[in-house]
């Protein structure tokens, strides 16, 4: 490993992070080929999934990817997709050195990618900035080995955790920069999820705005007893962007044909006592393809995934503001005997956001 392999793999994750939220199932990959110390070509894993990273970095490069080293995020692919591997491709290409900072977890894959290279008589070096390109790839990674996604939670509070007057007024504790950073955060995730009690009360979109042209994330709402009115705005506008419904098996048919007749999708998921279970739901979830979900409140689903550890990260905006405790409560109960029972989590980053804070803590 060298210098140089660092700093190009630093440029490939790069363009990886920027593609999360828009290749699910698949990984966001970057790949960079370098040659005389030159970029050559450059690819990150498509919207949708496809084309891979190496396919687009080979296609820029043409003729001068022969003699090049690959940085690639990811092991290249050694399955027979749409089209052939992508380490076939590097092969055929005439890449001279491959580096590599992860192996693929697929089963379609899990080592393949590097035999292939290998066997070809590639040079191929493994694990540069393995840890971060771990990172990047945690909820495709998560969803392959565990078969779960990888939660993000996001919290908007006062200074002492509240989200609501008693009221249930909450328009707005935070400020429009913050609020700006939750829709670049949204566009991370292959979907954004409220529970019904949300969904309600605020009659949420929960679409990207002001981005551009984005591949919008699903929009997901835990209803057990699919209360939401298919008259509301995600409802209406289910045509436009892909709306998810988990649901338990006593949510009323008339609610399931309303639904089903605006185009939104639902996902049955066993329920005991009117509470879905979450690991279910969440699990099928995955088995859908998605790999990264931003969950958005309330303090009541956001609290039974807290219980049924299913929560990765926890974003939490704090505006310098006070509502005290006849306030509504960021999170519901979470049942604790002991303090000792409670979870703790690890500072990841915290910065300013306008007159807001944003804080990243890891379960
Ligand atoms: C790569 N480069 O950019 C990505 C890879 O459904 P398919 O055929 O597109 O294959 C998906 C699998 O390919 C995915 O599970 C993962 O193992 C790998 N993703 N591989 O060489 C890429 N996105
Ligand atoms: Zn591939």
């Amino acid at each position: 490993m060298t210098v140089d392999d660092q700093t190009h793999m630093a440029h490939a994750l790069r363009l990886a992070a920027r593609g999360n939220g828009t290749c699910w199932p698949n990984p966001s990959v970057g790949c960079v080929l370098v040659k005389d110390g030159r970029i050559v070509g450059r690819g990150t894993t498509q919207p949708g999934g496809r084309p891979h990273a190496e396919r687009v970095a080979l296609a820029e490069a043409g003729a001068a990817a022969r003699g090049a080293t690959a940085c690639v995020t990811l092991e290249p692919c050694a399955h027979h997709g749409k089209t052939s591997p992508c380490a076939e491709a590097l092969v055929a290409a005439g890449v001279a050195r491959v580096v590599t900072a992860i192996t693929d977890p697929d089963p379609r894959v899990a080592g393949r990618g590097h035999a292939i290279l290998r066997q070809a008589g590639i040079a191929v070096t493994e694990g540069v900035l393995a840890d971060e390109a771990s990172e990047i790839a945690a909820g495709f990674l998560k969803r392959v080995t565990r078969g779960l996604p990888f939660v993000t939670l996001k919290l908007a509070t006062t200074l002492d955790g509240r989200i609501a007057t008693a009221s249930g007024e909450s328009r707005w504790i935070t400020g429009p920069d913050a609020r700006r950073a939750v829709h670049a955060m949204r566009m991370q995730h292959d979907a954004v999820m409220v529970g019904s009690g949300t969904a309600r009360a605020d009659d949420p979109d929960l679409r990207v705005r002001d981005m551009g042209a984005v591949r919008q994330p699903v929009r997901l709402v835990i209803d057990s007893g699919l209360t939401h009115s298919a008259q509301s705005r995600l409802g209406t506008s289910a045509h436009e962007a892909p709306v998810w419904l988990v649901h338990g098996d006593h949510a009323p048919d008339e609610a399931r044909a309303a639904w089903t007749a605006r185009g939104a999708k639902l996902i049955p998921c066993p329920s005991a006592d009117a509470h879905l279970n979450l690991d279910a739901a969440l699990r099928a979830l995955a088995a859908e393809g998605l790999t990264r979900i931003f969950c958005e409140g309330g303090g009541a689903l956001a609290a039974a995934l807290i219980r049924a550890g299913l929560v990765d990260e926890l974003a939490v905006f704090a505006a310098g503001a006070l509502i005290g405790a006849d306030g509504r409560a960021a999170l519901g109960p979470l049942g604790l005997q002991a303090l000792a029972d409670a979870p703790r989590l690890r500072l990841l980053s915290s910065r300013r956001v306008g007159g807001d804070t944003l804080s990243r803590w890891r379960f």
